[in-house]
């Protein structure tokens, strides 16, 4: 595996979700497989369970992980080609780049979307660079437009929890003080997409995701209605992906707050279970009474982002 950004990347689902399963029972087994390989992380956004899940997952594979804060210990990156470079970015990605993979074996990137400009976003520049100018396999942390890492966890959460052999899975937007990256729910949605599951999203009119991510999910403006029989409730907000209206890209439409996830939505619910990457705002998100039901994965969810990681590594150190 080259590069871990899409669904396609990691081939067969039903492959990738048994192999998931011997790693998480056996995470020491392929310990020689990282032996003398190192991974670089590079966060230029904040993190707390990608940062430590893949540094975890490094560290079970035999692999030493050196972990990057740009702009905290780095120089400030530019990352726009072609600019003059007299403010306060004092190296470009296009050296900083085959400097940092020349020091490892695989690299890890966290670049959140800007939300201003949706063709830079759309167009994943950051990464693309990483590719293009690293000669390394490529892991997406959480770049503009996906969270692989994040979806492959949920997938195997699904997985491990489901009772029927295709669940409904119900996605649904939630409100949130500030404007957030749509990454998690595009990747969500493209993994549900993939796998055997009943998939629908909800979301206020406005909140159309890419259809390149939607592609032939349902998607339901009615929340109550969406919800009705869900086995997995999926909240997560996000900002205007300006589908319908490119002007509003990265603002906030919303934040009515009768769309947090509460009691009342997950009773009309199959009994579903909640499940939400994280970092979560509490009652704005989800109410503490659902948060904080046996119903509630998400402390078994961000556990799995470990395992998720260790797949994606593993193979990509066998293709070495
Ligand atoms: C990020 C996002 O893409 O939604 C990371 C999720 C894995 N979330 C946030 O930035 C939340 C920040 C906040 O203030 O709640």
């Amino acid at each position: 595996m080259k590069s871990f950004f899409h669904v396609s990347d990691i081939g067969d689902l039903g492959a990738a979700l048994e192999e998931a399963r011997q790693v998480k029972a056996t995470p020491f087994a392929w310990k020689h497989l990282g032996t003398d390989k190192t991974i670089m992380l590079v966060f230029f956004n904040s993190s707390l369970r990608t940062r430590l899940s893949s540094q975890k997952a490094a560290l079970n594979l035999g692999m030493n992980p050196i972990v990057l804060n740009i702009g905290q210990d780095s120089w400030k990156l530019e990352t726009q080609m072609g600019v003059v470079m007299d403010g306060d970015k004092s190296e470009h990605l296009r050296e900083a780049i085959p400097v940092m993979t020349s020091y490892c074996d695989l690299i890890g990137i966290r670049s959140f979307a800007g939300l201003t400009d949706r063709g830079y976003d759309y167009s994943e520049t950051v990464l693309r660079q990483f590719i293009d100018y690293g000669g390394k396999p490529v892991i997406s942390l959480e770049s503009a437009t996906v969270h692989p890492c994040q979806a492959f966890a949920d997938l195997i959460t699904i997985e491990e929890y489901r009772t029927k052999p295709r669940p409904k899975v119900v996605m649904t937007w939630a409100p949130h003080p500030r404007a957030l990256p749509q990454a998690v729910p595009n990747s969500f949605a493209e993994w549900m997409n993939a796998a055997d599951v009943d998939f629908v999203i909800t979301h206020p009119r406005g909140y159309e995701l890419d259809p390149a991510f939607v592609g032939p999910a349902r998607v339901e403006y009615d929340q109550m209605k969406a919800l009705e029989g869900a086995d997995f409730v999926y909240a997560k907000n996000w900002s205007c992906p300006g589908v319908t209206n490119p002007a509003q890209y990265g603002q906030v439409l919303s934040k009515d707050m009768s769309w947090t996830v509460d009691a009342k939505h997950m009773a009309v619910t199959d009994n579903a279970y909640f499940l939400h990457c994280l970092p979560v705002r509490r009652n704005m998100i989800v109410s503490d009474e659902v948060i904080d039901s046996p119903r509630s994965l998400v402390i078994p969810e961000a556990a799995n982002r470990v395992v998720s990681a260790q797949v994606v590594m593993k193979r990509m150190l066998e293709s070495l």
